[in-house]
């Protein structure tokens, strides 16, 4: 720790003296060079522009057609398209693509976040890649009724610089179609430590992606069946769907500021593989709650450890927006399999479009109170036996 300070001083002193190095510097957490695309163009907004012409946009290098587009602006079909963030997103036509080189840290994980829209109802998805990492985000399904959503995915940082390339695959027939991105952020993950008396790794969801703290919709996670490269270490999100990062600046959080709403139904399932020893009793305990975003009830998960799978349905309270639930199992392996989706498709009561769905948080995995039990009743015929001697002597 002390060395890490003294070095962290030396490079603070370093950048002071020679501050054009600092431009050499790795890629901070948060947006990436005009990841919101609010810069304006050297030759104008095409809002603005006079004369037809390819835009710029700073920062960016663009394939295909792209285009600037601003909030309130309305395609031939009368759309109003939607920007997500500020007043300026792109949009990617048919096989377009825009993408920037980021400096980054050879060997880290890295998570990027970014928000997206579609415009027309037809399958539309995006492309994120940083080779050779590449991940396909579907678009088709509206998580919620404002039409956008932030995302995120990750990635294993293989050189010092990468490009970070977001491209259409679609090939629609309309070319006003294609996928609005906005808001483009990375953040370095760093894998949390493994506490003594929990085999979960970031048991309470707290390392995660970037998350704006203006937008209130949480950050969606896709399908990561990669665990060693997740935007949420230690965990992969299983099926098809996604799930939802939240922060407890916009919902209701059971333990520390982050946790994950299970937003798809059975089709939406986060889970992780434990460190056990076969044949122990082990408990699996989490919070289940409510995110409080007005989300329609009855709220459940199922949960799995091992081979025992138990469903929960969260009770209200007026106390408290979760309750604490568990799962007794016998590990059979090195590694047991801990899973949890929502038993129901929930949407919110105000518009019953958005997905919604019960919280999950604070998971542990830990020797069962039986084993506890079976310590505590030898530490108490140890205590007696020493008990008997004095009282012999
Ligand atoms: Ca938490």
């Amino acid at each position: 720790m002390a060395e890490s300070s003294a070095i962290n001083r030396c490079l603070f002193l370093f950048m002071l003296i020679f501050p054009h190095f600092s431009t050499l510097a790795l890629a901070e957490d948060g947006l990436v060079a005009n990841g919101d695309f609010e810069a304006r163009p050297s030759n104008g907004f095409p809002s603005e522009a006079i004369a037809d012409g390819p835009t710029e946009i700073p920062s960016w290098r663009t394939k295909g057609r792209v285009e600037l587009v601003s909030s309130g602006e309305k395609v031939s079909g009368g759309m109003l398209l939607i920007v997500p963030g500020g007043s300026k997103a792109v949009r990617l036509g048919n096989d377009a693509e825009i993408s920037q080189e980021v400096t980054v840290e050879k060997g880290s994980t890295y998570a990027v976040t970014f928000s997206a829209a579609r415009t027309c109802a037809q399958l539309e998805s995006l492309n994120v890649s940083v080779p050779p990492a590449s991940q396909s985000v579907d678009l088709q399904t509206l998580y919620n009724v404002q039409g956008w959503d932030p995302y995120s995915i990750s990635f294993e940082a293989e050189e010092d610089k990468v490009p970070l390339i977001f491209r259409n695959t679609g090939m629609e027939d309309d070319p006003e179609c294609g996928p609005i991105i906005d808001d483009i952020a990375i953040k370095k993950l760093v894998t949390p430590d493994q506490p003594k008396d929990n085999a979960v790794v970031n048991s309470g969801f707290e390392f995660g992606p970037w998350m704006f703290q203006n937008v209130s919709l949480g950050v969606l996670l896709p399908t990561n069946l990669d665990e060693e490269t997740s935007p949420l270490p230690g965990w992969m999100v299983e099926s098809t769907r996604a799930v939802r990062y939240i922060d407890s600046n916009h919902y209701a959080v059971p333990e520390g500021k982050r946790a994950v709403e299970l937003v798809s139904g059975k089709e939406g399932i986060i889970s992780q593989m434990v460190e056990t020893k076969p044949d122990k009793l082990y408990s699996l305990t989490f919070s289940l709650g409510h995110a409080g975003d007005k989300c329609k009830e009855p709220l459940a998960v199922m949960a799995f450890a091992g081979d025992q799978a138990q469903n929960f349905h969260y009770t209200p309270d007026s106390n408290s927006t979760f309750q604490v639930a568990s799962v007794n199992f016998t590990a059979k392996a090195e590694r047991t399999r801990i899973a949890f989706y929502s038993v129901y498709y929930n949407t919110r009561t105000d518009d019953m479009s958005s997905l919604c769905g019960p919280v999950v948080d604070d998971v542990r995995v830990w020797y069962s109170w039986a084993s506890i039990n079976e310590v505590q009743m030898l530490l108490g015929l140890g205590l007696s036996f020493w008990a008997y001697l004095l009282v012999l002597v």
